[in-house]
């Protein structure tokens, strides 16, 4: 049963088989223009399906990988209460991988696919969760900066062409609105603490620059994807554009609080309405995201490990008659 269809994997992969019929194609693009949801059952270009499972496929992997640079700090959380906010935030990530996972699947791709696909390295995700959390001022710039950025990415496109994927989305950006709470307390209290609590926020906030800006993806001139996500709705705003949108808001909070940015260059031209900035280094977003960075290897091993030692569990789950996919050792 896929979302609030009784289509099966097998049925939405055949309704695609339809897909180069150009009546067909032009009634999805009129719906497309009036601003109709596509739901799992209805008629889709196999682009429009592809496209969908790969981004969606990407968040998802982003959400469970994402929550392994906080997840180091639970155990050296400073306090009770830090430690409680921090565990269910974690929580939270793992449960938005879950919604991802479900609304990629009325898709037809199944999550021992998805899984696999992300073990082995094909399957991209966020460039951020490849770069340590070295210290507990890390989990304040995750939780304020790096969910900041998710919430203007996942606001946009809450808004999009695919009903499963903006129903996940609204959820999604309810929870994410609290953990910007939480970020964003912790991320003050270092701002406004001691003469080293301010130290060692800067100097996280400098190491995270960088792969905040790549965040969003690259500059509109070299995205490959974008033209194809915006004309179907998936994508409502461009890379640009959302990366201009995210300094808008949070370049005037490090400001306020007295914390600098990394970069010279950085500043908004009133003329064009846009921020400015030093070359971002786009050949260290494509190392990272192709598997170069300082913690893909890690964040990989550590998901193999759980899918692993998880193993038993699903196939206890299983019907005697059913087999399960083994994700890749
Ligand atoms: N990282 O043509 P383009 C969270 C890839 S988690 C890695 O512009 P598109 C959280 C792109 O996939 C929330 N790869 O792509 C969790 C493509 O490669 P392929 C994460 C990236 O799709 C735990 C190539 O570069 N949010 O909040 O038009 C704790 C060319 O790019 C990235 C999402 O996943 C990147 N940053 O636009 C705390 C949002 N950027 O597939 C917090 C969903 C680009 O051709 N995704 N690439 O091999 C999107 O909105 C869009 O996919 C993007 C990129 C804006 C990211």
């Amino acid at each position: 049963m896929y979302g609030n269809t009784s289509v099966t994997a097998e049925e939405a992969k055949n309704l695609n088989m339809l897909q180069d019929d150009p009546e067909k194609l032009a009634i999805f693009e009129a719906r497309i223009e009036r601003g109709e949801k596509i739901e799992p059952g209805d008629w889709m270009p196999e682009g429009y399906r592809k496209q969908l499972i790969r981004m969606i496929e990407q968040h998802a992997h982003s959400e469970i990988v994402g929550a392994l640079p906080e997840g180091t700090w639970i155990t050296r959380s400073p306090g009770f209460k830090r430690k409680l906010a921090l565990i269910a935030k974690v929580q939270d990530e793992i449960g938005h991988g879950q919604l991802l996972y479900s609304a990629a699947e009325t898709l037809g791709k199944t999550r021992e696919e998805m899984l696999n696909d992300l073990l082995s390295g094909k399957s991209k995700y966020s460039n951020v969760f490849n770069y340590p959390a070295k210290t507990w001022a890390d989990v304040a710039v995750i939780g304020f900066l790096v969910d900041g950025a998710a919430i203007v990415n996942q606001l946009i496109n809450s808004k999009g062409s695919y009903g499963p994927y903006c129903r996940a989305l609204d959820r999604i950006c309810f929870e994410e609105s609290f953990h910007l709470k939480q970020g964003h307390d912790n991320f003050v209290y270092l701002a406004t603490g001691t003469p080293q609590q301010r130290e060692m926020l800067q100097e996280a906030l400098n190491r995270w620059y960088r792969p905040l800006l790549h965040f969003f993806g690259p500059s509109d001139k070299t995205s490959v994807h974008s033209e194809k996500l915006m004309k179907w709705k998936i994508k409502l705003a461009s890379n640009d554009d959302m990366r201009n949108q995210f300094l808008d808001q949070y370049v005037p909070k490090i400001y306020e609080l007295g914390l600098t940015l990394p970069d010279e260059n950085l500043k908004k031209n009133p003329e064009t309405n846009k921020w400015e900035f030093s070359d971002p280094d786009w050949d260290e977003f494509y190392r990272v995201v192709n598997g170069g960075g300082p913690c893909n290897e890690e964040r990989l091993e550590v998901r193999r490990y759980a899918e692993e030692q998880g193993r038993w569990v699903r196939q206890a789950l299983m019907k005697p008659n059913e087999s399960y996919v083994t994700p890749l050792a």
